[in-house]
């Protein structure tokens, strides 16, 4: 449809569903009130947290794009596509998961403290879906629950959700469908003081972390599993996330979002850091504690903030054994005998590492659970043939011992290589696995190198999707 026609049907919709009209009162103060203007990323703001001009230090959200938005009569009126996805986890391993707009986790919604918004959803998903607003003081007619208070949005329609936003923190959103929860349905919501926050910082972080069972052969998240083989961070698995770049001296604020089965403790080597925020929002200073692990549980945010003092490249990860590895590889344990060819596609119990026979560590099971055998057996160099799961990166190979599987360290740097990891050490990407990410402390000249090397990458990237309404 075009624009004319889009802003008729919304307006029509607006009158449906009980959302009053728009009034002046309603434009929140410093918000030209203004015909349309082009849609826009939040971050567009000049980043000066520190000028106490209500202008905000845009969150950085490594691998998740900003939400465009546009001003209509003072709102900032945003789209949200649920629709199924294909997200690489990491390279060689893209799943079929459900998100937003094209990614998943969705879309980063950046807003300020004081801004009415509108969120047109959209439903291209195969079963009917709903949006919750988590932690919003918001009518109840618009917290997102079907049944309770709205009907669920059915395949091929769309909400309009709309609310002033008097709160600020970190905030987000997610689809109310448990199972939509765990096949990906979740996008960060960062809500912005009006008065910035003291200490300011100079840098600022958005993750978002999830767990997923997806088993051997298979692209579909199995979202009734209670175990889980893959965790990333904003949609990456380790070796795969993208490393904070930061400079030493700066202050660093990390927002993390737990949407999944399970708690993580989320540590962060090297420094101490004081718990700043909650999913409710600032922690008043004289409650803030030092930590250097704090537990970010299930539907939970946590904001960490710290002053590096300490060059490296500092890892920041889930410290569960399990949330340490992807696919769920197992890492010790000597291999029965050589098999007989590649089983793979089991069962869910076996495929998760509970075998009702045997035991998940043999030859003929292992394969199924993601291991890389090694050693030079039979299977070994009947699988040599398949893709890089496993190879080891040039000069960091380690010895072979014969019947053992050989996956207890698998570097591949060049393979997730990108500007945030110019300079890390040959051989980093196989201590790097599963829910982790590294927080890279760096002298000035380095940080201005690495900061050079992404806007070059970003020159390269393609355009952002545009809102439907143009192509319908
Ligand atoms: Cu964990």
């Amino acid at each position: 449809m075009i624009r004319r026609d889009f802003f008729r049907w919304l307006m029509a919709s607006s009158t449906l569903l009980g959302i009053r009209s728009l009034r002046a009162q309603d434009t929140p103060t410093g918000h030209p009130d203004h015909e349309t203007v082009e849609a826009k990323p939040a971050a567009a703001a000049p980043p000066s947290e520190q000028a106490g001009t209500g202008d905000f230090l845009p969150v950085e959200t490594p691998d998740i794009p900003k939400l465009p938005w546009r001003l209509e009569n003072g709102v900032k009126v945003f789209h949200l596509i649920a629709e199924v996805v294909k997200r690489e986890f990491k390279p060689g391993w893209s799943f079929d998961v459900w998100g937003f707009n094209g990614h998943m986790p969705g879309p980063t919604i950046e807003v300020r403290q004081g801004d009415r918004v509108r969120i047109v959803v959209e439903n291209r998903l195969p079963e009917p879906t709903s949006m919750h607003w988590h932690g919003f003081e918001i009518p109840f007619a618009m917290d997102g629950v079907p049944g309770v208070h709205q009907d669920a949005i059915p395949p091929g329609g769309k909400y309009v959700y709309e609310f002033t936003l008097h709160q600020h923190g970190t905030f987000f959103y997610h689809s109310h469908m448990a199972m939509q929860e765990m096949m990906g349905m979740i996008g960060l919501f960062i809500m912005h003081p009006k008065e910035p926050y003291q200490p300011r910082v100079d840098k600022d972080f958005g993750l978002i972390f999830q767990e997923f069972a997806i088993l051997p052969n298979n692209s579909v998240p199995n979202s009734l599993s209670m175990e889980f083989n893959w965790l990333p961070i904003n949609g990456k698995v380790g070796p795969a996330t993208t490393p904070l770049i930061v400079r030493r001296g700066d202050r660093v604020r990390i927002r993390m979002v737990n949407l999944g089965m399970d708690h993580h403790p989320i540590h962060l080597h090297g420094n101490t850091f004081y718990v700043t925020g909650t999913e409710a929002g600032r922690v008043p200073e004289a409650a803030w504690t030092p930590a250097n692990t704090v537990l970010l549980g299930v539907a939970q945010a946590r904001d960490i903030e710290f002053e590096t003092k300490y060059p490296g490249d500092w890892p920041l990860h889930c410290h569960l054994p399990h949330h340490m590895m992807n696919h769920m590889a197992s890492m010790v344990g000597p291999l029965a005998h050589a098999g007989q060819g590649l089983h793979a596609g089991m069962g869910m119990t076996e495929g998760m590492g509970m075998p009702r026979q045997g035991h998940a560590l043999s030859e003929e099971q292992g394969p199924s659970l993601g291991r890389t055998m090694g050693g030079g057996s039979d299977l070994e160099k009947r699988t040599a043939h398949l893709p890089p799961h496993g190879r080891h990166g040039a000069g960091v190979q380690p010895p072979r011992v014969p019947g053992y599987p050989q996956d207890m360290f698998m570097a591949d740097d060049e393979a997730v290589a990108k500007p945030e990891t110019q300079g890390l050490r040959t051989g980093w990407s196989g201590g790097i696995q599963g829910m982790m990410t590294l927080v890279r402390v760096l002298e000035p000249d380095q940080y201005e190198k690495i900061k050079a090397l992404q806007a070059q990458a970003a020159k390269g990237k393609p355009k952002r999707r545009t809102p439907p309404h143009h192509h319908e």
